[in-house]
């Protein structure tokens, strides 16, 4: 039997919950924190700062085309991020030394300890505090719409939050999300946008279910919204819909301020086009004791011109151990200073 090659120089290797881990030696104390069939999350402490990071294996990136054009896509989404309120790289390495014998790479980014669907259960939020979440949110996503990035599944499981309640936008997607897990009274479902669920073209009762709850809010929308549809099954279905009108949302809010209840009016209208965009949405008077417009940047374009292409794998390779040889690392920033 031979014995496998050592590790490559500055980096060890470790079993984590049965997988083998290569990492770069300044990342210590590795500790499994999530995985799915995609990947796996590991914490660890940068011994250059004292600080705590998460480190996402993904599961072998380059077993299909499809598999690696996601792995491309994620690398390159992150490598573009560059704000308080989006998860960002840190750093990105790979154990292997050459093209030929690129296998692995590991993403590094800021760790997040908890995320708002688990801060919702442990605690009822102050007024104050769904404020500065709500914020932070409509702040992260103002950043990422300017990159041209649609974030399709964002949820409370969606937005990490630490400690002092600064709150980041990510996309674990460690797994896809089964139809029992979409299907009944459960979180995964609430949280699609309309349009999403109307541009998917395989819909379930469950999405139609689901649709309906909205529009039990919203009111079914004008014929001139239907029309717009791509699909002809969405169409089929929009029209044969009983006519429901639109909740008073302050009868239904019976907790929230007047001005929660107003911007939420602007923010949950079924029809995107009439929509209030996050970048307005954070003019709204609700946000006027923390909102500071020089203070909420917006994103470079994202140039997804290889998002829709197809590759082979051994190209998918190439462009993506460029970019992880392209990466350059923010600046470390002193502790008075926020990170990313
Ligand atoms: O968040 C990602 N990937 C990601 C982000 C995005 C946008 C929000 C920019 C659209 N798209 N994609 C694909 N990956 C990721 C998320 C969580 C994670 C590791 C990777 O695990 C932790 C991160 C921080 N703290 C604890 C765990």
């Amino acid at each position: 039997m031979s014995s496998p090659p050592p590790p490559r120089k500055g980096f060890y290797r470790q079993e984590v919950t049965k997988t083998a881990w290569e990492v770069r030696e300044l990342y210590r104390d590795l500790q499994p924190v999530g995985s799915g069939a995609y990947g796996a999350v590991c914490s660890a402490i940068d011994s250059r700062t004292g600080t705590k990071v998460a480190i996402k294996k993904l599961y072998r990136p380059f077993q299909s085309e499809l598999f690696a054009k996601r792995a491309y896509r994620e690398l390159r989404l992150l490598k573009h991020m560059r704000h308080e309120n989006v998860i960002g790289l840190l750093d990105v390495f790979t154990p292997d030394d050459t093209l030929d014998d690129f296998t692995d790479f590991y993403l590094v980014m800021p760790f997040m300890g908890t995320d708002l669907s688990k801060l919702m259960k442990h605690e009822k939020l102050s007024d104050d505090r769904i404020q500065f979440l709500v914020y932070q949110i409509l702040r992260g996503l103002k950043y990422i719409h300017a990159a041209g990035i649609i974030h399709r599944d964002l949820k409370p499981g969606n937005l990490a939050v630490n400690e002092d309640c600064e709150l980041k936008i990510l996309d674990f997607g460690l797994a896809r999300q089964t139809d029992s897990e979409m299907t009944g009274y459960v979180v995964t479902r609430w949280y699609r946008a309309p349009e999403v669920i109307l541009n998917w073209m395989h819909y379930t009762q469950t999405d139609l279910d689901q649709l309906m709850e909205i529009m039990k809010v919203t009111g079914t929308p004008p014929p001139e919204f239907v029309q717009r549809l791509q699909s002809q099954d969405a169409k089929s279905y929009m029209e044969s819909l009983p006519e429901l009108e639109k909740k008073d949302f302050a009868s239904i809010l019976t907790n929230a301020t007047p001005l929660a209840v107003n911007l939420l009016e602007k923010m949950l209208v079924l029809d995107a086009e009439k929509r209030v965009t996050a970048a307005e949405a954070l003019t709204h008077p609700y946000f006027e004791t923390v909102h500071e417009s020089e203070e909420e940047p917006q994103a470079q374009l994202y140039d997804d011109s290889l998002d829709d292409v197809d590759l082979t794998l051994d190209e998918w390779k190439r462009v993506t151990y460029k970019e992880v040889l392209s990466f350059k690392p923010p600046r470390l920033l002193d502790s008075k200073e926020t990170s990313l």
